[in-house]
């Protein structure tokens, strides 16, 4: 070096407070604030208790979890026809031979079930899955959610909810309990993605809609949200919508998000997300692992969080290539939370990437992750990888502030963490999750 030394404030022979973090003490301090920090698992696929079935759990569940179906066509010559006509068990069966057995299961989904059987002390290599079916047989529902998320340091999760599912819609119908662990949250995907199936559907509940979405449709849309928002009382309302996402457009969607979604949102104060990026059924042979991605123009989040800057916005993007712009986005608007390292992108080389950028563009304002899982138990191993790649990240940000000449104490990580887990979007739902 030329001259000049470049010395850590506190790492020489200088007295420094107690409190204040030595390089090698930083990663242990996150690890630890990490691990003590219960999450808000902000978008999940689980369901609470009270919705019944439509709960996913178990070893069957999470071995033909899509993730993983989506792998299996890779391994194994089974035709996807074949495969979707077997019975739950066999599918498993099947995925379990190809993916466990016959393969070592490195990808991030097959090391997530293997996770989760060590969790539970069950073989990881076992010829078969019966001892798992055994376990998990003898579990009480209630009690296994509840240790469940105390294993995963999860202390709400926040659902899906769609009002014109066939399955759902009686269920809250007749009244749900509420329960401070579940939040829910209204999916538009069935009225904003493809109005020609829904409308008619709606029109049948009472509501006077029309295929155009002219005439009184947009009153009434409104009303449909304001009868669900009651009934739900949800965080948010959500959507996701293709790579060829467009805002302003012309098109019946255009006109509901404009005139009665984002009114709607503004009139219960709750935020709108919008997850952007899904090319639904490049492959329908695949079924719900038919999806792919697709970049998407952001300018449409940047004519929404500009022209509707009483909204609140929760936006992630799928493909890696819009993670960048996001940032920037978030830098403009402060009406713009981006979240998550969605689907694809939930793998530790990419969450690495898209966290560390927006660290360094966004400081501890933005929700690194939610979790995505549809099977319960999912949650265990998801959040333990989101922590283990996030620790030395945070650690590394802490480590050059340090250099900077900034001391960094135990405080700090606490706050910090707790904002980026829990409170960016506490504060964004205007709700306490305790
Ligand atoms: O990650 C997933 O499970 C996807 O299939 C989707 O459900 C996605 O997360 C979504 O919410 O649309
Ligand atoms: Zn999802």
């Amino acid at each position: 070096m030329d001259g000049i030394s470049v010395k850590t404030p506190y790492s020489e022979n200088q007295c420094r407070h107690q409190d204040v973090l030595l390089d090698h003490e930083l990663e242990s301090a996150v690890e630890d604030v990490l691990s003590s920090t219960p999450v808000v698992d902000m978008h999940t696929h689980l369901f609470s208790p009270s919705l019944g079935k439509l709960g996913l759990w178990g070893i069957d569940e999470l071995i033909t979890y899509h993730y993983l179906e989506g792998e299996l066509f890779r391994s194994s010559d089974i035709t996807p026809e074949r495969y979707f006509a077997l019975p739950k068990q066999d599918r498993a069966d099947a995925i379990w031979r190809a993916l466990f057995l016959e393969n070592t299961p490195v990808s991030e989904a097959t090391r997530g079930v293997v996770a989760v059987l060590k969790a539970f002390n069950l073989p990881t290599d076992g010829p078969d899955l019966s001892e798992a079916r055994a376990f998990f047989a003898t579990q009480n529902v209630h009690t296994h959610i509840r240790q469940v998320l105390r294993m995963a340091g999860v202390s709400a999760v926040v659902m899906t909810n769609d009002p014109l599912d066939r399955d759902e819609f009686p269920l809250w119908i007749n009244g749900i309990d509420n329960d401070t662990n579940f939040q829910p949250v209204i999916r538009l995907d069935r009225i904003l993605r493809e109005w020609s199936e829904p409308w008619d559907l709606l029109a049948s509940l009472g509501y006077a809609v029309d295929a155009q979405a002219s005439g009184r449709s947009i009153p009434e849309l409104r009303r449909f949200l304001a009868d669900w928002y009651k009934r739900m009382r949800p965080v948010y309302m959500a959507v996701s919508l293709p790579d060829s996402f467009q805002f302003p457009d012309d098109t019946p969607r255009g006109k509901m998000l404009r005139e009665a979604v984002l009114p709607a949102c503004q009139e219960f104060d709750i935020p709108l997300s919008f997850m952007i990026g899904v090319r639904r059924q490049v492959n329908p042979r695949l079924r719900l692992a038919g999806d792919a991605v697709g970049k998407a123009d952001l300018r449409a989040v940047e004519n929404l969080c500009r022209d509707f800057p009483e909204n609140r916005f929760l936006v992630s993007v799928l493909s890696r290539e819009n993670q960048h712009e996001l940032c920037v986005y978030a830098r403009k608007f402060n009406n713009l939370m981006p979240f998550g390292c969605w689907w694809f992108l939930n793998n530790p080389s990419i969450v690495e990437e898209i966290t560390r950028e927006r660290i360094e563009l966004l400081g501890t304002s933005f929700i690194p992750q939610h979790s995505d899982a549809r099977v319960l138990e999912q949650v265990i191993y998801k959040w333990r990888n989101t922590r283990a790649t996030m620790a030395p990240l945070l650690a590394q940000s802490y480590r050059l502030l340090t250099r900077d000449g900034r001391p960094v104490r135990k405080s700090d990580i606490q706050r910090d963490v707790k904002r980026l887990f829990r409170s960016n979007f506490e504060q964004w739902t205007n709700h306490n999750h305790s």
